[in-house]
């Protein structure tokens, strides 16, 4: 029988290379994700392959949130697979001159939106006693860098709570995992750095890893057999050695 993924922050990078990879595997897609126009371009591409069903919602929305995957019709309504994707950093500052829009951004969406997201997600999970999740989590959960601080720390949340998800749905026969890259070339930079020049040093010198790289990953920790739990992955471009540690070449 196909399962169906629902995939947060859809209309961009890892979420959306890992759309179109699951869509290669005959998996249903829920699509997720603030921006209507890409959510409607990639369902229109998607269409040809399996069967897809968009939902327009900002996840710092509690009831937006809830009401958009309680709105899922019938043929959607049971989610095998949930990949908390939809995140970013916002500035890149030393703690003492830090932007307070910038903190709430990071800790409300890349932490809070991920547990809304799977708040209202898991019951229909817990009921049927099967379900995956993963949750992307970066080498920035893992590792904290100079002006790093808040991004760093709603990582190092997201590798707690999957944790925390993997003890408490343990009874459940419920997999949770955390994927955990480091550099990899999206729009990522642009919005940390919010539209500046400076995003695009970020990936020069060295190849950084592409999001498809990341989407194939997921598929490999989501296709693995029922007793298989991918619990944990670090994956980091060849040329990166830690957070501070990149091997450039100009
Ligand atoms: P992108 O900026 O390319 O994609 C981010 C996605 O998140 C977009 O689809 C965006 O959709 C969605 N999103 C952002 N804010 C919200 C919101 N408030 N509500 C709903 N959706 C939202 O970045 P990446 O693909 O790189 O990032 C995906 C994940 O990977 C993030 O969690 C990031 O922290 C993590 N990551 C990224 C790394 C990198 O180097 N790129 C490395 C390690 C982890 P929309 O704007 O349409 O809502
Ligand atoms: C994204 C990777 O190093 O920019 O999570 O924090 S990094």
């Amino acid at each position: 029988m196909r399962k169906t993924a629902l995939i947060t922050g859809a209309t961009s990078g890892i979420g959306k290379a890992t759309a179109y990879e699951l869509a290669k595997h005959d998996i249903n897609l829920i699509l997720c994700g603030r921006r209507l126009e890409r959510l409607n371009s990639i369902k229109n591409d998607l269409e040809r392959l399996t069967h897809v069903h968009i939902l327009n919602f900002d996840v710092r929305d509690k009831n937006e949130t809830l009401k958009a995957i309680e709105s899922l019709p019938k043929a959607f309504k049971i989610i095998d697979i949930l990949i908390n994707n939809a995140g970013n950093a916002h500035g890149l500052d030393p703690i003492q001159t830090g932007n307070l829009d910038d903190w709430d951004a990071m800790m409300d969406i890349n932490v809070k939106g991920l547990l809304y997201v799977s708040k209202a997600v898991i019951p229909q999970m817990t009921e049927r006693q099967t379900g995956h999740i993963i949750n992307i989590g970066s080498s920035a959960g893992k590792e904290v860098y100079p002006k790093g601080n808040v991004y760093c720390g709603s990582k190092h949340a997201v590798l707690a709570i999957t944790e925390g998800m993997r003890m408490d749905l343990n009874p459940f026969g419920i997999k949770v995992g955390a994927v955990n890259p480091g550099l990899v070339e999206t729009e990522f930079s642009k919005v940390r750095f919010k539209g500046d020049a400076m995003a695009e040093n970020v990936y020069k010198g060295y190849k950084a890893l592409q999001a498809e790289d990341i989407a194939e990953i997921i598929y490999f920790a989501i296709s693995r057999p029922p007793h298989v739990n991918i619990a944990d992955v670090l994956v980091l471009p060849t040329a990166q050695a830690s957070s501070t540690i990149v091997k450039k070449e100009f």
